[in-house]
């Protein structure tokens, strides 16, 4: 099916809870920034500026909001009792990580929300989503089912969206979402391929020194479940999981017609490279390669160049890449970035934006964002209330100066006081964003 289609960004809305509790092995930034201090009001402030921008720039931009934590109802599954500020309490000083577990403002990352299938894509029409199971770390796999909620809020119409359970939460079908997925194509409406990437298989006796967080496997399912066409499925590079590429969105990002890599992202890149030109229908794909020599993939890591937003930005020809100020920080990463601007590729502007508070945990912008195609009908048929706006923004950002602390140390996590504050700032967000008083499991409880 051929329309016309815009291509959507939700971001997740970062919480009160912010903070640098080391909980993601393989993610070199959450291992190095842990136990800092961090500060959630820069942090939310951050990222509401970042949507702004996208939406200034004129792409539908809207707002996923935080989950409830500090995670009551996680503590209390594993035993821990009586009245919510004892259940904190005793769980810091019991079960300390399983208390910063609960803690985590890791939904904020909404490239690991859900898998996408947009309608041009699937067999019935339908925009599919699969929220990410996410169980490769304890404090994500708390994610999905609040997700799940969020992406039932916001896309409500089930005659054109089908939001689906996450995959059964085991190892053997790890998924971390659209961090592994990229869809290229034409132009946004029309027939696309879905390149998968997986790091390892159900049944692989894994050996890396860090964590595979995708299988085969779960690439599978989600395809066959959407029903998606032009699916390619590709292995993520041994070596590049090594270095620190926990998802495959942290060495490379495509969109449209254009995939932008480093050397590095594929075991078999000419293999990934060719099974993408046979999948493609009606295009060429372009393939802008960065080489190790030219780009290390500790800088790339580092300075995350690829953990970028590449988009059309409507009336442009050419795509803008706007990637984080680390980026611009490191002398090779910049140069790259420069170079591209300057050629006469498929890449034709790079912008820089400061996400800094989520860029020490391992999110830059990509990883911030979870991209929708989307027809004028599905647009429109989108709850609004969760759509960014000049006015939302003012709004949140009064919100967020209202209840966000400008500064939180890991000790500061097991405060009964954050909890109420966490939970006042949310049960207001719920107002603000139209989710009515029941969205939270503590509004209900
Ligand atoms: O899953 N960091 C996240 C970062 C996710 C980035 N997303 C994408 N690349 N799409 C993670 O590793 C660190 C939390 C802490 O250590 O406090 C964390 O969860």
């Amino acid at each position: 099916m051929t329309s016309q289609a815009v291509e959507a960004n939700a971001d997740g809305l970062i919480g009160p809870t912010h903070s640098y509790a080391g909980l993601s092995p393989g993610n070199l930034a959450s291992s190095l920034n842990k136990a800092k201090a961090s500060s959630p009001r820069a942090a939310v402030l951050q990222g509401l500026d970042k949507m702004k921008m996208l939406a200034d720039l004129g792409l539908p931009q809207f707002v996923l909001p935080p989950h409830e934590r500090p995670n009551i109802p996680f503590l209390r599954s594993i035993g821990f009792s009586g009245t919510d500020a004892q259940v904190l309490e005793k769980a810091w000083k019991e079960a300390p990580t399983f208390a910063a577990a609960a803690c985590s403002a890791s939904p904020m990352w909404a490239a690991n929300a859900a898998t996408v299938t947009p309608s041009a894509d699937s067999a019935d029409d339908r925009v599919h989503f699969t929220p990410a199971n996410l169980v490769t770390n304890l404090h994500r796999s708390l994610e999905h089912q609040q997700t799940q909620a969020s992406l039932n809020a916001l896309f409500p119409d089930a005659s054109r969206f089908a939001v689906h359970d996450a995959l059964r939460p085991v190892g053997h079908l790890a998924d971390e979402g659209a961090a592994n997925h990229v869809r290229l194509c034409a132009d946004h409406g029309e027939r696309g391929v879905n390149l998968m990437v997986w790091g390892r298989e159900a049944f692989e006796a894994w050996d890396g020194p860090f964590p595979a967080r995708q299988t085969r496997e779960a690439c599978d399912a989600i395809m066959r479940r959407h029903s998606a066409s032009g699916v390619v499925l590709a292995r993520q590079g041994k070596a590049a999981i090594a270095g620190g590429t926990f998802h495959n969105d942290v060495v490379c990002v495509g969109a449209l017609d254009t995939l932008f890599f480093h050397e590095l992202a594929f075991e078999d890149t000419d293999g990934t490279k060719a099974a993408i030109r046979a999948a493609a229908q009606g295009f060429e794909p372009k393939f802008v390669e960065v080489s190790a020599a030219d780009l290390p993939l500790e800088d790339a890591i580092g300075s995350y160049l690829f953990n970028s937003m590449l988009i059309r930005i409507p009336g442009e020809d050419r795509l803008t890449l706007i990637c984080p100020t680390e980026t611009r920080d490191n002398p090779r990463s910049h140069a790259v970035a420069e170079n591209l601007a300057a050629s006469n590729g498929p890449i034709g502007r790079v912008e820089y934006v400061d996400v800094r508070q989520s860029m020490a945990n391992g999110g830059g912008p990509a990883c911030l964002r979870l991209r929708v195609v989307l027809t004028d009908d599905e647009l429109a048929a989108t709850n609004g209330g969760m759509r960014m706006t000049e006015e939302l923004h003012a709004r949140l950002t009064v919100w967020a100066l209202r209840w966000y602390r400008d500064e939180l140390r890991p000790a500061d996590l097991a405060d009964p006081l954050l909890l109420e504050e966490s939970r006042g700032a949310l049960d207001e967000l719920t107002s603000i964003l139209h989710l009515g008083n029941d969205f939270y499991p503590f509004q209900r409880a």
